[in-house]
């Protein structure tokens, strides 16, 4: 095609519908000068700092917008609170160690590696105290992608559209590489006793934080870990020992772990009794509700992403189960009218975020944009009036509610409820 002729077909993009959107996705036209283009830029006229400079990474100034946020009504104290991953900067599926959302109660304890210790005993017939440099040389290291969601994800929303942004609806959650030993290699070598049916685990910050753990659980796939994508744990995940509990919530996933007791019953500590459980309408509180289930949300467009022209728009989002593997997403731009299978991109793991993009073209109508999550085991993501009809609206955790962003015709983007 001549230069002529494409600039004539270019210039007809009513009459060419569809093939002209997909040229004005891919750019300006390039036989428009455009200094950033003709010009020597100012970069390239110096040298840039060499190697070394920077001996461990930081991404680029112009990604200063890119941090872990609070919401100042949630943080009475900062030793106790919660800071949301920036869900609407990131892609793909693993969540940057620097990004990932953090909830301590006592703050952040920092412990060195020689001194940390992790005791297993109670109905054990070898009771064990293992140094960091121990469970390093333990067999059986095996690496291991999960999320973490916090039951508490989304829990500003049981009552109506609260915060806007995903960041703060659904940033309680990230993925990440582990490194560590299945918790069952630690607990044969230690040799659990037949009466043996319940794990006791502690935290070795401030808050000695406990949780009881069914021994099966332990057993099926929990894990301790010291190293997140490929590098020691941070500070703020628990460094230098985490217990994972793979789709379980993550209260559960006790940090800075320096204690596992196994019993023959549930310990009901403060955290799996006063918090982390649901008040239902009637006044009765659901017991033992660990396993997250399946969730999704769009996080872009939403109100800190919103569309950035109309034409043609990538929506792109996150979906996960606690109960194993997503097998679809679906998508919709009309609230509910009509839904379209999203296009997963990436890898499709159990117990783990996956990455989900539908491409849509925005003529600046408003939208209402939702998506919704199934699993492996055909469980469909609940509307949140679903949610609400069986567990009432005195609750706080566990709100696996579909979200709804509503895109006005400005591409001012909001967090409403239509249902
Ligand atoms: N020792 C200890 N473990 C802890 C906590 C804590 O405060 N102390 N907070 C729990 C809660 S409520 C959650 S949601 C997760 C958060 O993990 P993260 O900070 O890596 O995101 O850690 C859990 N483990
Ligand atoms: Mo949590």
């Amino acid at each position: 095609m001549g230069s002529e002729d494409r600039k004539l077909r270019l210039g007809r993009r009513g009459f060419l519908g569809a093939a002209a959107s997909v040229l004005a996705a891919a750019g300006a036209r390039a036989d428009a000068p455009d200094p950033a283009i003709t010009e020597v830029q100012e970069w390239a006229r110096v040298l840039g700092d060499g190697v070394a400079t920077r001996p461990y990474g930081k991404p680029s100034q112009f990604e200063k917008h890119v941090v872990r946020r609070d919401v100042e009504w949630l943080t009475a104290s900062r030793e106790s609170s919660v800071s949301f991953t920036p869900l609407h900067e990131l892609d793909g599926i693993i969540t940057p160690n620097g990004l990932c959302f953090e909830r301590h109660h006592a703050g952040i304890a920092e412990i060195g590696p020689q001194k940390h210790r992790l005791m297993v005993h109670g109905l054990v017939e070898r009771p064990m105290v293992f140094t960091m440099a121990e469970l390093r040389r333990f067999p059986g290291r095996t690496n291991r992608i999960y999320f973490l969601e916090c039951a508490a994800n989304s829990g500003m929303e049981w009552r109506g559209a609260q915060l806007n942004g995903c960041q703060f609806t659904h940033g309680m959650v990230h993925n990440v590489m582990y490194t560590g030993l299945p918790l069952k290699a630690l607990l044969d070598h230690c040799g659990v006793r037949t009466n043996g049916k319940w794990l006791l685990v502690e935290g070795g910050d401030a808050s000695l934080m406990t949780r009881s753990i069914p021994l099966d659980k332990a057993m099926k796939d929990c894990m301790v870990a010291w190293a997140m994508n490929g590098e020691a744990l941070r500070p703020e995940q628990g460094y230098p020992l985490r217990l994972l509990v793979p789709g379980w919530e993550g209260n559960m996933w006790i940090k800075w772990l320096r204690r596992i007791e196994i019993g023959d019953q549930p310990w009901h500590q403060r955290e799996e009794t006063s918090k982390y459980t649901d008040l239902l309408a009637d006044g009765r509180a659901r017991r033992f509700t660990w396993i997250m289930d399946a969730k999704s949300v769009v996080t872009s467009p939403s109100p800190q992403a919103p569309p950035a022209a109309k034409g043609p728009n990538v929506l792109s989002g996150l979906a996960w189960s606690g109960r194993g593997t997503i097998k679809r997403v679906d998508v919709t731009l009309d609230g509910g009218r009509n839904w379209r299978p999203a296009r997963i991109d990436g890898p499709v793991l159990p117990l783990s975020l996956v990455r989900f993009y539908a491409e849509f073209d925005w003529s600046g109508q408003e939208l209402l944009i939702q998506s919704r999550a199934i699993d492996e085991t055909g469980y469909v993501q609940p509307t949140k009036g679903e949610l609400r009809q069986v567990r009432g609206v005195n609750s706080i955790y566990h709100n696996n509610g579909i979200q709804t962003w509503l895109v006005r015709a400005d591409g001012q983007t909001e967090n409403v409820e239509i249902s």
